[in-house]
């Protein structure tokens, strides 16, 4: 152990580091202090960039004591702590977050105003770091949040994207695309560690050799590269706990070039050194859509490999008894992208630690959990055995082992039937042989968890039946929730501060408790300072998109949100067509505008740069947004806006803004969905299908404070079964067939058919997700919320009571349902 140059009996080596004082003063002087002696400026030079570095580094500064102090508390608990394997962390701003959690934002305030400093400015200088496509990784960035606040040992695992989820622009309303260079600044969160550097092996080939007359086999790579760990604080909720996030970032080793590459040529060497680091270099911008690109496996080991090791070496101690492992962790599987986990750990127990296989594998059965996050076969991965072999030879041998003996068990149990063999083999035959990754994780999690009580049964009775039939016990729920400190106290402060008034402070970390303003509801006073909060933050984003995007929100409009990863199973086609047909019912003359609900619809959505149909439609979203916003006849009572570079920044304005929540996908298709709850909690109605979370936010907000409209999953299976065909619809409905003529007629494309054509065909012809078999429910769903916006105060009524109850789509519970069913891990007190 390292003794203190003072001795390690000083008080100064035993004694938790101090941080600064806890005051306006203590905060002033250790801010000039980092601006002068880290960042090397004096404050009348200061830039904005040196500004909100040293002022980050002093709230850095504060949480750094309780940070040294959870890493100790935890090494010497040694109690099981959640190691969480994701290769995305969608976290948005750290600033306030941090601030918030550390209970400094008043000091901070105070003392930035001393400096004569705008804290404002400071906020706006933070680049969020985008190391997420959506959902998936905005769920992990809940759960690690959660976690810390419960006090519940974890660390986090993933990538340090150099590249994050692109830039999105439009240029004539289409989407371009520019790189997310989010380091260029840097990051004064991040804490490199290139000392606990780790390699990590690809390619090459195996061998056995004899080990004292046991044949054993190792893995002789062909090429190596560095992953470097940096750390992030994830602090708890004012409790003063700090976990880690700990993301990889890859480096050529000083092998690479030579071993590998080397031809004696610098060029060359330089060559080599870019193809190690691009490792890590850019995020895989599709989601729910994975591309099998050779990267991205390599990716997904690097960090798998890095973390395991990590953990292995780093966080055990150096005597630990492997056989305890499961005693001492879980690696909860985000989706299959770390299922490469799986044959790394039988590949360092067996290979490495010279187990025998059945004890290795009885342990790592015990060490993973599996949560699946689709719906969507084409989302689920599969590797080419190919691909794979190359890579990762080693693991392909384990991989073929597993499943060797995982038959086998089938066999035994249903005997040959052959068709059953086939449909749950881990290894694929079509359209080539490859390694389904879900089917892996199964086998090999403790427990498979879906993320919404529909999808975890959907998941057992549709995707995976074989298997829910031959390991019954392995599948359970866990319904998604979303982190409040971010999602109301922070993004809404107003709505905050109306509710700790009412109800105490105490439902920032017991959402649960939001319930007690079900009788603030009836309260005329309480709910027209709810209507001021709305209206408040109605104008707040208004001020944000008139300075990012030259935009206008009325006032007087209700406000109907769809922000979401643009998807054809989404369904932002629907929302299209709702307004294609109020436009056509204007322009036609069959409506007076002065007869509609004035409505501003704002979408924000990024389509994977690959995915030509959700390109087009986000083409044409943009489209009938400048003919609609334009047209006189309109009268300004339909506008559409289309912010783009949708992104947590953004939601924290334009959520507690909405009116109305746009959650439209085709029944049995969205997983769960986690805007959606974090709309609901800002007081949104939703207009929604019976699909994902949505199903459980309506048994909770009741019927009555919930737009329901659509077929259900059943129907949906129901329609398939009797033969979809759209045309009959299109020929069935006036108002449709007037909209999609309308589209298809050129109106929205100057004139051009062809340019909407393909969206419109698809729609008619071959559409997957049935935009038309729903088209006239929706209609009829959109007139019921006209009508009920018209009654404001009844308005109000029901969101307030979204807001009292839906507690339970708190991240906190998720993380206790978690704990619970799955992880076994108490927090350590
Ligand atoms: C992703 O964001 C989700 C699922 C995926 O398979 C991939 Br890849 C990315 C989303 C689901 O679409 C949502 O329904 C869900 O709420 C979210 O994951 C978190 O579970």
């Amino acid at each position: 152990a390292p003794t203190h140059p003072l001795g390690a009996t000083h008080p100064l080596a035993l004694a938790p580091v101090t941080g600064p004082a806890s005051s306006v003063d203590g905060f002033v002087r250790q801010f000039l202090r980092n601006l002068n002696y880290e960042r090397g400026v004096a404050l009348s030079v200061s830039s904005a960039t040196d500004r909100y570095y040293a002022f980050a580094m002093t709230v850095r500064d504060y949480l750094m004591a309780r940070w040294l102090e959870d890493v100790k508390r935890q090494r010497e608990a040694q109690a099981k702590g959640v190691a969480y394997l994701s290769a995305e962390y969608l976290l948005g701003r750290q600033l306030d977050n941090n601030l918030l959690a550390g209970g400094l934002t008043e000091i901070a305030t105070e003392a930035m105003a001393a400096c004569g400093i705008d804290i404002d400015d400071l906020r706006a200088q933070e680049v969020e770091p985008g190391l997420g496509n959506g959902g998936l990784g905005r769920l992990a960035a809940c759960f690690i949040d959660s976690l810390a606040t419960l006090g519940v040992p974890n660390t986090g695992y993933g990538i340090r994207y150099e590249y994050g989820i692109f830039r999105q622009t439009f240029v004539g309303g289409q989407q371009v695309e520019q790189p997310d260079a989010w380091l260029t600044l840097g990051s004064p969160w991040e804490f490199p560690h290139p000392e606990a550097s780790r390699r990590i092996s690809f390619g090459g080939h195996t061998e056995t050799y004899d080990d004292e007359g046991t044949t054993r086999t190792r893995w002789v790579p062909g090429w190596y590269v560095q992953a470097v760990p940096y750390n992030y604080m994830v602090p708890g909720y004012l409790n003063g706990r700090v976990n880690t996030l700990r993301l990889w970032s890859a480096k050529a080793t000083d092998s690479f070039d030579l071993r590998v590459f080397n031809s004696g040529d610098y060029e060359e060497a330089v060559r080599a050194q870019t193809y190690a680091e691009n490792i890590s270099k850019v995020l895989y911008p599709e989601d729910s859509t994975p591309q099998g690109k050779e990267l991205r496996l390599q990716q997904q080991y690097f960090f798998v490999a890095a973390s395991i090791g990590d953990f292995l070496e780093h966080t055990l101690p150096a005597d630990f008894d492997l056989a305890k492992l499961p005693d001492r962790v879980i690696f909860q599987l985000n989706d299959t992208h770390p299922v490469i986990g799986v044959p790394e750990l039988m590949r360092v127990l067996v290979d490495e630690k010279k187990m025998d296989w059945d004890a290795a594998w009885a342990i790592t059965q015990k060490c993973f959990a599996y949560t699946c996050h689709t719906l969507l076969p084409e989302a689920l991965e599969v590797w080419s055995v190919d691909l794979l072999g190359r890579l990762l030879p080693r693991h392909l041998e384990i991989i073929y082992r597993i499943n060797e003996e995982f038959l086998a068990a089938v066999r035994e149990r249903f005997g040959d039937d052959e068709m059953r063999i086939r449909n749950m083999s881990i290894i694929g035959d079509f359209p080539e042989r490859s390694v389904r990754m879900a089917f892996l994780a199964t086998v090999a999690g403790a427990k498979v968890n879906g993320v919404a009580e529909l999808h975890s049964q959907l998941l057992r009775d549709k995707v995976l039946p074989d298997f829910s039939e031959f390991f019954p016990d392995k599948f359970t729920n866990v319904t998604n929730g979303v982190t409040p400190r971010r999602f109301v106290k922070l993004a809404n402060p107003k709505l905050s501060d109306l509710i700790t008034e009412a109800i105490g402070p105490g439902w920032v970390t017991d959402l649960e408790r939001l319930r007690e303003l079900e009788t603030y509801a009836e309260d005329p006073q309480f709910r027209a300072a709810f209507a001021a909060v709305k209206a408040a933050n109605k104008r707040r984003l208004g001020q944000v998109l008139h300075a990012r995007d030259g935009f206008e929100v009325s006032d007087d409009h209700l406000l109907d949100v769809m922000v979401k990863r643009l998807h054809e199973y989404k369904r932002q086609m629907l929302k299209v067509l709702h307004i294609v047909t109020q436009y056509e019912s204007i322009v036609s003359g069959r409506v007076a505008a002065s007869d509609i609900q004035p409505r501003t619809v704002i979408f924000g959505a990024k389509a994977a740069p690959g995915y030509a149909m959700a390109k087009r439609i986000i083409h044409l979203i943009n489209a009938v947004g400048s003919v609609v916003n334009d047209d006189p006849r309109v009268e300004g009572r339909l506008k559409v806006l289309f912010p783009p570079n949708y992104n947590v920044t953004l939601a924290e304005r334009v959520i507690p803004a909405a009116d109305l929540s746009e959650q439209i996908s085709l029944a049995g298709k969205e997983a769960s969905g986690t805007g959606n709850m974090k709309f609901a909690l800002n007081g949104a109605l939703t207009i929604g299908t019976d699909d994902g979370a949505n199903v459980e936010i309506r048994e909770l907000v009741g019927d009555e404070n919930f737009f329901l409209f659509g077929m259900s999953e059943p129907e949906v299976e129901a329609l398939w079964a009797r033969g979809y065909k759209p045309a009959e619809f299109y020929q069935g409905d006036d108002n449709l067939r007037r909209a999609m003529d309308l589209i298809a007629s050129g109106a929205f494309s100057g004139g051009d058919r062809s340019v909407f054509e393909p969206i419109v065909s698809n729609l008619l012809y071959d559409d997957r997700f049935m935009v038309l078999a729903d088209y006239s429910s929706y209609i009829a769903a959109q007139e019921r919320v006209d009508a009920a916006y018209a009654d404001q105060d009844a308005w109000t009524h029901a969101a307030v009571l979204n807001v009292a109850r839906t507690g339970f789509f708190s991240s906190d519970r998720s993380m206790r349902d978690y704990i619970d069913r799955i992880w076994h891990t108490p927090p350590v007190i």
